[in-house]
């Protein structure tokens, strides 16, 4: 359990996350607001309790990698590297334009902080599994975390790696699977359901929990309980909201990939802060 101090200051950290990946979005004019506000809480959890990380070093020897296999959620990512000291603030402004550091889609070429290029669906989460395998090859004490889509999940690639990760028994190896029902233009359960999720990961003999992605008690619970298991990799799914958090599109149909108005990005950073209700 996280004392209460801790879990007000996580809780802030993804105020501040969620208000810098509206403004990003909101600046470029439309993008992928839905899936990148859905891992905003495990991606402060990692960043702020988690990660053996250094922002003044981004390539330390020995640290924990993350790999955003979703890689659409470039824009919670970059705030949240942003957030932490990888690169100035004001980079956020710049999000998916010419020149940029911060491409819709991670890029590991050009942002600071970023371990994989990722944004072809399946391909971020095997190279999470070959990262990780590294790891053990030279008896490093690191943690690979990697978070897929639940559209994501259909990808035939994921199978693939999920099963090489267990006949390789990554222990050091935690992913998240952000269940927030919807892909790119509706419910999982209209296109593929996904509802035996669970049994899926445990046939492919993986070490599985099921938590509330949006509550940082139980993130931290289940990364300690994964952390545990030695011989087996870990997956972690996250029943989350699509869209958390942007009080426009949470909760309703097709919500991935949104156009945001002036309008709307102050509505939405004031019900974040309380401002309106
Ligand atoms: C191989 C591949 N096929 C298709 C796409 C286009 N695409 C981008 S996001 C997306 C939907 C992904 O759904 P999900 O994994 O559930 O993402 P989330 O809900 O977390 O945003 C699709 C089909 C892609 N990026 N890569
Ligand atoms: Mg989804």
């Amino acid at each position: 359990m996280l004392d209460k101090q801790t879990i007000e200051s996580l809780e802030a950290k993804a105020t501040d996350i969620r208000v810098s990946t509206i403004r990003e979005i909101a600046h470029l004019g439309n993008g992928h607001i839905g899936g990148a506000m859905s891992i905003v809480e495990v991606l402060t959890y990692l960043y702020y309790h988690e990660m053996n990380i250094d922002p003044s070093n981004p390539k330390m020897e020995g640290r924990d990698r993350f790999v955003c296999s979703k890689g659409h959620a470039g824009p919670s990512v970059y705030a949240t590297l942003a957030e932490k000291g990888y690169f100035p603030k004001d980079w956020l402004m710049t999000l998916n334009q010419g020149g940029t550091n911060l491409p819709s889609h991670c890029d590991m070429r050009k942002t600071p902080g970023v371990d994989f290029t990722t944004g072809s669906l399946g391909q971020g989460f095997s190279a999470a599994v070959g990262i990780a395998l590294g790891q053990k090859l030279k008896g490093e004490d690191s943690w690979t975390f990697t978070i897929i889509g639940d559209g994501e999940s259909q990808e035939g690639q994921i199978w693939e790696a999920a099963e090489f990760a267990s006949s390789q028994k990554l222990g050091n190896l935690i992913a998240f699977t952000d269940f927030n029902r919807q892909q790119l233009d509706g419910y999982t359960s209209d296109i593929i359901n996904m509802d035996n999720i669970d049994t899926r990961w445990l046939g492919f003999n993986w070490h599985v929990q099921r938590i509330n992605g949006h509550d940082f008690n139980q993130i931290a619970d289940a990364i300690e309980k994964a952390k545990a298991v030695k011989c087996r990799p870990s997956m972690i799914i996250l029943d989350t909201i699509k869209s958390k958090g942007y009080a426009p599109g949470e909760g309703i149909k097709a919500n991935h990939s949104m156009a945001i108005s002036h309008e709307n990005e102050e509505y939405a950073i004031s019900v974040l802060t309380g401002g309106a209700k």
